[in-house]
């Protein structure tokens, strides 16, 4: 698998895509939720959270609108070590930020070691336009799936679209099988982008 996604474009440029305003968290009542199908409803305060051990990693994003950057570093909790607390029944995440009323559905074959709830992004905070102080992170799927301003990771027994899932884009969006938008739409985008240069099949699956 080459590392640059059929589709995507490599740029340095950090685009902000939001849905919304960007709303002011207040850390001293700030609660990160994990509930719904689970065994331990759980949550956080900003100073429980800030105890937890961290992680860091070095992984690529690519946003389903075609850009990719390569090699940022990520910091932030494992979203598989705060899951193994809750311990879930169901195979299915949605992602929200009750801030903004964004959602973002994933399922739980996506949530991996690179998976977590972040807090910083290249060696500083996170800016308040990419999701600060706290984003969901789930770099094996396009970059709409990495909910900004997180306060709450519910677990479903079934699937369900999102905000975006419910407007046409994919509901796993696996940017390795090019999982962008509904059927119909793709094809529209694949118009949208007839010039591009399709030589670089072997990337697919
Ligand atoms: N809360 C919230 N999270 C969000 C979005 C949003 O509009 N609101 N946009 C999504 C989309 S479509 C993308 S591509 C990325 C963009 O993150 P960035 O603005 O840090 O580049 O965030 C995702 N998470
Ligand atoms: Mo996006």
């Amino acid at each position: 698998m080459a590392r640059v996604p059929h589709g995507q474009i490599v740029t340095k440029a950090f685009p902000v895509l939001s849905a919304s305003r960007t709303p002011d968290i207040d850390l001293s009542d700030y609660r990160l939720r994990i509930y719904g199908s689970v065994g331990n409803e759980l949550s956080f305060s900003w100073e429980q959270l800030m105890a937890m051990p961290m992680s860091k990693k070095v992984v690529d994003i690519h946003c389903v609108t075609r850009w990719s950057r390569l090699g940022d570093t990520w910091e932030g909790i494992s979203l598989k070590y705060l899951l193994g607390m809750a311990k879930p029944n169901g195979q299915f995440l949605m992602l929200r930020s009750s801030y903004v009323s964004y959602s973002a559905n994933v399922p739980m074959e996506y949530v991996n070691d690179d998976s977590m709830v972040a807090f910083r992004f290249n060696g500083k905070p996170l800016e308040k336009e990419h999701g600060g102080p706290v984003r969901a992170f789930i770099p094996a799927l396009y970059f709409w799936k990495s909910t900004k301003w997180l306060d709450g990771i519910e677990v479903m027994d079934e699937d369900k679209p999102g905000f975006w899932e419910k407007r046409g884009y994919n509901m796993r969006g696996d940017y390795n099988k090019e999982e962008r938008y509904w059927k119909g739409l793709n094809f529209v985008n694949k118009l949208m982008f007839f010039g591009q240069k399709d030589d670089d099949k072997e990337n697919k699956k």
